[in-house]
This record gives C-alpha cells, sequence and structure tokens, in this order.
C-alpha cells in the first residue's frame, strides 16, 4: 500500500474527529473514478477513524461527504463558488458537518478524494475551502519493462525492484491485481497516464493476444483515472508487418500503422497514445529512410488521430552513440537541439516531445536541456527518473526533489523574458495546450514497489510535483514520512534530515563539478569506474588527462555547446568566470590547478569532496537508528541493511574515484589522505 496505509490515528485522536456521518458518491457505475473515490473514502475512513461509513450514489438527508464532477454535483442542486478549474482540477470544501469534494472531470473528484484522505491520514482536521488545478495536463508514468518473449519473467530494463508487474515469457500477465494497485498509487499523486511497455519496444506487443492483453490491463487502471499508452518500434511494419519498408511516408506503411491504431483502439477505447523511441542508440527511425524526425512523429499523430485525443510523445532522446573523441568538436550533448530545433511547427497538435531533463542521461548534475526553450510551436514534456539508474539503484538513499526542482526553477531566459523550465512544461510560457511530465518509474514485483522502502518518496514526490511543482521539497517529504511510517517527530526529522543531505552527498561521493556520475558507463551504470567515461563512442567524456580535465563545450574554443542557450545563459556559461562551480567541468577543460570560487583547486575539490560525501553516508545507519523501535522491525532492517550498505560503498566511491585523479594527475591531497588509504 505505500503511503496508503490508512493506518489508524490514536484513540484520542479519533474520537475527537468530527466528521460527516455518510458518503455520497454521485456515480454508480463501478468503472467509474468517482464510484471508486467513494469506496476509497470508505475505506481509508474505516482504516484511520474506524469509523463505517454507508456509501450513496444520490443525495441523503443527513450531513455528508460528497463526491462528484461540476455537472453531476449541480445537478443534484449543489450550490458551488464561481471556480476556474482547469481540466483534472477539484474543489475541496471540508466543514464539520458537510465536504465538498467536486472535479472539473471524474478524475478531479477521485483527486480531491485522495487529498481529504491524506488530511485525515496525518490527523489533519483544518477546515478548508480551496480549488486545486494540476499544473499541466501530462502527468504520466514510463515503465521500461520488457515482453521477453521466452523463458524469463518480464525483465524491466533499469529496473531494480524484481520482474515486470505486467509481462512474462511475451505475453501480459492473467492477473493484474499488481496493475490496478499500482494505478491506485498514481491516482493518489494525482498522475493520469502510463506507457507499460520498455521505449526499446518489442513488436509482439502488437500481436493479437497482447493486444487483448493491452484492453486488460487498460481496463484494470480505468477506475483510477489512467490512461494507458504504448511504446511504439518504427520498424513494426518490416519486422512483425513483413512490409518492405518502415519509411513514414509510404502508403502501405501509413495503411499498416492506421490499421494497428484501430485495432489498440478497439480494445483501448480511451487509448492515451504512443511513445517513440527513434534513431537512438542504433534503432532505427524515419533518419534511416531521409525523413525527418517530423515526418516519423507525424505518421504515428495521424494514425491516431481518428480515434480521440490520444497523443504522441517523440523523446528527444536522439544521438548517435559512435561519436569519435578525437575530435575535439564532438559533442553528444548538442544532439537534441541540433535535431529538433528546426523542427519546431512541423509536428502536428497532436505531438509532442519527451525532453530528458539534461542534454546526456539522468546524471548526477547535468545543466538543463536547451532544447527546453527552442520548442515554441510544439508542447514540452520533461522526462525524469524516478528509478535511480545513475544514482545508486535505488541501494543508495537519494532524495530527488531537490535535483528536479533545480531544473524546474531554471530560467531560460528565452527572448530575454522570464522562462523558468516548470513553465514551459506546464505550457504557459508558449501557450501549448499539450505539455508536462514524464517519469521512468519501472516500479516491478517487490513488495515495496521499488525494491527500496524509502525510494518511494520520490515516486510520491514525483507526482505531487507534477501536480505543483512551487510546492516545498520538505513538506512533500514530512507528508509522505507521515502517511508511510507515522507521525512521530523523530522519524520525521530523521528521514527529513537524512534524505535532503543525500543529493548533495551522491553527488560529492560520484561525480562533481558537473564532470557527471563518474560511473560504469558502458556496463550497468553502477559503481564507481571513471575510466569508462572516454575513449568510447558514448560521448559523456571527460578528456581527463595528467595536466587537466572537463569537457570544452564554449563557442569560441569547444563543442559550441553553450551557445544553443539564449543570450543572457549562453554568455554565463561560455565564460568560466561566471559559470558556477557546480557545472565548472561540463562547460570548460581546464587545469586541475584551476582556482574555483570557493578558493580551492579542481583537484582538491574533488578529494575533499569525496571525503565530505562519504563522510555524510557514514553518518546515516546511525541516523537511522533513532527510529528503532518507532516504526515496524521488517522496514527498520531493511532499510538500515542499505544504509549500512550505501555507507561502505561510498568509501569504494571515494577512494576509487580519488586514487584514479591522484594517479592521473600525480598532484598530492592537501591532507594527506589520498593514496595512503
Ligand atoms: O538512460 C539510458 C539507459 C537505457 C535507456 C536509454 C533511453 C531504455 O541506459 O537503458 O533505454 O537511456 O532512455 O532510451
Amino acid at each position: 500500500d505505500a503511503w496508503l496505509r490508512y493506518a489508524a490515528l490514536p484513540c484520542d485522536v479519533q474520537k475527537a474527529a468530527s466528521i460527516p456521518a455518510g458518503i455520497v458518491a454521485l456515480n454508480d457505475t463501478k468503472t467509474s473514478p468517482v464510484y471508486t473515490a467513494g469506496q476509497e473514502l470508505h475505506k481509508g475512513i474505516l482504516g484511520i477513524l474506524r469509523k463505517d461509513l454507508a456509501v450513496a450514489s444520490t443525495p441523503t438527508n443527513g450531513s455528508s461527504i460528497t463526491i462528484g464532477t461540476v455537472d453531476a454535483f449541480t445537478l443534484t442542486g449543489g450550490a458551488l463558488p464561481e471556480l476556474d478549474l482547469k481540466g483534472d482540477g477539484f474543489w475541496l470544501s471540508i466543514k464539520n458537518d458537510s465536504v465538498q469534494i467536486v472535479g472539473q472531470n471524474e478524475r478531479g473528484a477521485l483527486y480531491g478524494t485522495f487529498q481529504y484522505l491524506s488530511m485525515l491520514a496525518q490527523g489533519n482536521f483544518t477546515e478548508v475551502a480551496y480549488e486545486s488545478n494540476p499544473s499541466a495536463p501530462i502527468r504520466w508514468v514510463n515503465q521500461w519493462d520488457n515482453m521477453d518473449d521466452t523463458g524469463t519473467h518480464g525483465s524491466i530494463e533499469r529496473g531494480y525492484a524484481g520482474p515486470s508487474i505486467f509481462f512474462a515469457e511475451g505475453l501480459i500477465v492473467e492477473d493484474l491485481t499488481r496493475v490496478s494497485q499500482y494505478a491506485h498509487l498514481m491516482a493518489s499523486i494525482g498522475l493520469n497516464g502510463i506507457i507499460v511497455n520498455n521505449v526499446n519496444a518489442n513488436v509482439n506487443l502488437l500481436n493479437s493476444t497482447n493486444m487483448a492483453g493491452l484492453g486488460r490491463i487498460a481496463d484494470a487502471m480505468r477506475p483510477w483515472g489512467v490512461r494507458m499508452g504504448i511504446s511504439l518500434n518504427f520498424d513494426s511494419p518490416r519486422t512483425l508487418g513483413k512490409l518492405t519498408t518502415a519509411d513514414p511516408l509510404d502508403e502501405g506503411v501509413i495503411q499498416w500503422w492506421g490499421d494497428i491504431a484501430t485495432d489498440l483502439h478497439n480494445h483501448v477505447p480511451d487509448f492515451a497514445g504512443v511513445l517513440v523511441k527513434a534513431n537512438s542508440e542504433s534503432q532505427p527511425g524515419p533518419l534511416t529512410y531521409n525523413r525527418t524526425l517530423a515526418d516519423g512523429a507525424n505518421l504515428f499523430a495521424r494514425a491516431i488521430k481518428p480515434h480521440g485525443d490520444a497523443i504522441v510523445m517523440f523523446r528527444a532522446f536522439v544521438y548517435d552513440n559512435k561519436i569519435n573523441q578525437t575530435n575535439w568538436k564532438a559533442d553528444r550533448a548538442n544532439a537534441a537541439v541540433d535535431f529538433f530545433r528546426d523542427l519546431d511547427g512541423k509536428f502536428d497538435d497532436n505531438v509532442v516531445v519527451q525532453i530528458k531533463y539534461g542534454p546526456i542521461d539522468f546524471q548526477v548534475r547535468e545543466p538543463v536541456s536547451p532544447l527546453f526553450g527552442h520548442l515554441e510551436q510544439t508542447g514540452s514534456v520533461i522526462e525524469l527518473q524516478v528509478t535511480q539508474e545513475y544514482l545508486g539503484q535505488q541501494c543508495h538513499l537519494v532524495y530527488l526533489p531537490p535535483l528536479w526542482k533545480t531544473i524546474l526553477n531554471f530560467d531560460m531566459k528565452v527572448d530575454n523574458k522570464p522562462s523558468l523550465v516548470r513553465d514551459i512544461v506546464s505550457g504557459e510560457r508558449f501557450n501549448q495546450k499539450l505539455a508536462g511530465y514524464a517519469a521512468v518509474v519501472n516500479v516491478g514485483t517487490n513488495t515495496s514497489w521499488l525494491g527500496s522502502h524509502l525510494a518511494m518518496s520520490n515516486f510520491y514526490a514525483y507526482g505531487r510535483l507534477a501536480w505543483e511543482p512551487t510546492s516545498d521539497d520538505v513538506s512533500i517529504l514530512e507528508d509522505w514520512t507521515r502517511l508511510t511510517f507515522g507521525s512521530d517527530r523523530t522519524i520525521i526529522d530523521t528521514i527529513t534530515k537524512m534524505s535532503m543531505e543525500s543529493w548533495p552527498a551522491h553527488e560529492n561521493y560520484t561525480g562533481n563539478l558537473g564532470i557527471q556520475s563518474l560511473t560504469d558507463i558502458t556496463g550497468p551504470h553502477y559503481g564507481p569506474k571513471p575510466q569508462s567515461q572516454d575513449g568510447n563512442g558514448w560521448g559523456q567524456w571527460t578528456r581527463a588527462d595528467a595536466n587537466s580535465i572537463g569537457m570544452d563545450r564554449t563557442v569560441w574554443n569547444g563543442t559550441g555547446y553553450s551557445g544553443q542557450y539564449f543570450s543572457e545563459v549562453a554568455a554565463m556559461y561560455e565564460d568560466v568566470e561566471t559559470t558556477p562551480d557546480d557545472l565548472l567541468l561540463w562547460f570548460h577543460h581546464v587545469p586541475y590547478t584551476q582556482k574555483l570560487k570557493s578558493g580551492k583547486t579542481v583537484i582538491q575539490h574533488f578529494y575533499d569532496a569525496h571525503y565530505d560525501g562519504a563522510a555524510v553516508a557514514q553518518t546515516f545507519p546511525k541516523q537511522w537508528e533513532a527510529v528503532k523501535g518507532l516504526i515496524d522491525t521488517e522496514r527498520y532492517e531493511e532499510v538500515a541493511f542499505r544504509l549500512e550498505y550505501q555507507a561502505g560503498h561510498a568509501l569504494v566511491w571515494r577512494d576509487a574515484i580519488n586514487d584514479f585523479y591522484f594517479n592521473m594527475s600525480s598532484i598530492k591531497d592537501e591532507q594527506d589522505r589520498v593514496g595512503n588509504h
């Protein structure tokens, strides 16, 4: 149940709580989110307050909690103040004898219900009356679940919590209980869509058995207001359809995708859309046929257009993974803008471009992808990662909202006007109807969902931030902690302190000054392996040698990447003096003896930061001991185990990285720690 435990409040709090006598959910169709909301409220109140309220579907005489859409509510004679509700938004009014939860649509009513339940579960009985709207219409999850044709049980690319809850042995699993539980969690944090299969898509998802299976998945998630979509493989007309080409302008190909879309729509009438990874990491795509990426995206856009409001999420993660490091000007970071800038205005209106937050790949520190800001006529979706691919793979505690907020609050200053990333992905800055959020989550069959109890705060916070990106990361965390572990102040303070220390610590012991996550980039992306960054075509280079380190991404002498930003930001990054320390080596190639703004040299900062970061991780097991006896033993022990491991692994990281640069630079640590252990 994760944060939806609905644990009983202490008896005295239960007694003092005064809530209405019944529940009225203004829709009795079992698949409707309003019906679901009524049932959920019943269950939640029974758990939290031990009160068994009757649920009716038409207004009753007594005091009640009424849940419905604006339309249903007004039809029953209910009065509302003047509201300005956007899609999925809700009005919540809580008084002792009457609670109104009114959604702009059914989903909104469900979200309002979860908000009310979250307050009750935290022992908050304040009277309130307000409306709440999501920041953006698209608030999705991406799963990277594989079909695994035979023999294996639905593996998940970069998934760290066991096999898939959706697939096994090339098919969609029979028992979808976990799938509807997943939708339950998603709905509780305002998420409204999911792509269920890996972007590295298996064409067999489109065979007739699996089409029917997709219908079953959609049925399992629909009562929670979660719409389902899938990733497509660009080459499917050839590999599955046995056509001779997958050229997006070929009549036969157009027809083939049109038939697929019709078939999908027959099984899933409220189909959410398709996600497409094309011409990336050796995947096929429109460029293979000398067509543009927009031609590729529009192929799908036109196929699905006749069937409702489904959309195409076309990924901007298009790059060549075989670039040549001997070319000083080669730079993978340039790829997204190079490929997409000139396509603005060429995409159909049901296409959005899904952009990873940084130009490379979910690193511990990256500048904001400069592509945000270049698409004024096409909606942008930001791609975040809940699954901690480069950030300790859930074996390390890393609370991610501070990283995400750094990105979302960044001002791109497009045309010298305020252009915060969060206002671009809300659709506001460029007046886009379609825009928003996608996060790679990769839950698995592990009972903790992500394989780590504490990692779930990232999933929870993702939904909360997609709804309201200005929310405070500490209060989100405190809400999550109260819902997950209870309201004891020691628990809240312990988890908050460790979590807020975790990203800076991780950055310190893995890769600082914008050098990226110095992990094994040609292998599992886990553990230290600084030597793997350079000398290959992946372009996550550091260009470290005996004297100097960093990528020169300036316009005057480097790859030109800094020039992809708009003037004020471009000028800041172009100059070594004005580039913030935490991105220095992302933008500049400098001697190890270069002085930072802090006064330290680059190399001494490396040494110190690795010692500092590892020292913070050393405190985690001890900090956690404070909650012993305050939470159940099972979760206490499981978290303790992981934190102990992290403390040890942080030492491995520290020494591996420091030794590597000591050996390379031959510069001694001022404190004489490096090389002496
Ligand atoms: O982050 C990288 C991952 C790949 C992933 C790819 C992508 C699904 O290492 O595993 O593939 O990016 O985002 O497409």
